[in-house]
């Protein structure tokens, strides 16, 4: 075998090798994609500022237990009985199955008050850490909502304020997807090319 077709031979390895390697890039670059949420969008109730960011419990709220668990469409009375006011925003959104929804927070709490956040009607109380995060299991859409009550009193007003909401994909599930297909069936086309090349020269000789 002569140079030339020892190179040829070795031509379609390589540029397997090199195709794995971009696919690798690809498949590692996309969790850093995400998609941000915009608050300013949701629904919101009771003492809201700031497209949607500062929820207070409010020292002038109005909107009681009953008026937050319809608003949020909850089970009636899944708010505690020592709820008296508090504030909330909502918004139905469309995950995938292993999407993350994430949203940093900071509580600015009077006496008992409560922040939450709730998917659909499981309410999770907001009590540490400044990051929370859900991945949803099965795909659909899911009411998601944030909120503040005023608890045992109707007086002093704490403050929940939100940032960087945003819905982290799952990674085959990004534009990234066409390109990889394209890429392998390129590859396997470009291989299989080089392999008949090579079946003729044999038969030549
Ligand atoms: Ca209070």
């Amino acid at each position: 075998m002569n140079s030339i077709q020892s190179q040829f031979k070795k031509n379609p390895t390589t540029l397997g090798l090199a195709l794995i390697s971009s696919l690798g890039a690809i498949a590692f670059s996309t969790p850093a994609y995400s998609i941000n949420v915009d608050l300013s969008t949701f629904d919101a109730i009771g003492d809201v500022t700031n497209n949607n960011t500062v929820i207070q419990s409010g020292t002038d709220n109005t909107v009681d237990a009953d008026a937050l668990e319809t608003f949020l469409a909850f089970t009636p009375g899944s708010l505690d009985v020592d709820t008296t006011f508090g504030s909330a925003i909502k918004q139905t959104l469309n995950f995938n199955a292993g999407d993350r929804f994430s949203f940093d927070w900071t509580f600015n709490i009077d006496s008992q008050d409560q922040a939450f956040v709730a998917i659909n009607n499981a309410i999770q109380v907001l009590s540490t850490g400044s990051s929370y995060s859900y991945t949803f299991a099965t795909a659909g859409n899911y009411q998601v909502a944030m909120g503040v009550v005023d608890f045992f009193d109707s007086t002093g007003s704490s403050t929940l304020t939100l940032s960087n909401a945003q819905i982290q994909p799952v990674p085959w599930e990004t534009d990234a997807l066409p390109v990889v297909g394209t890429t392998l069936l390129f590859g396997i086309g470009i291989w299989k090319k080089h392999k008949s090349s090579n079946s003729n020269n044999r038969d030549l000789k």
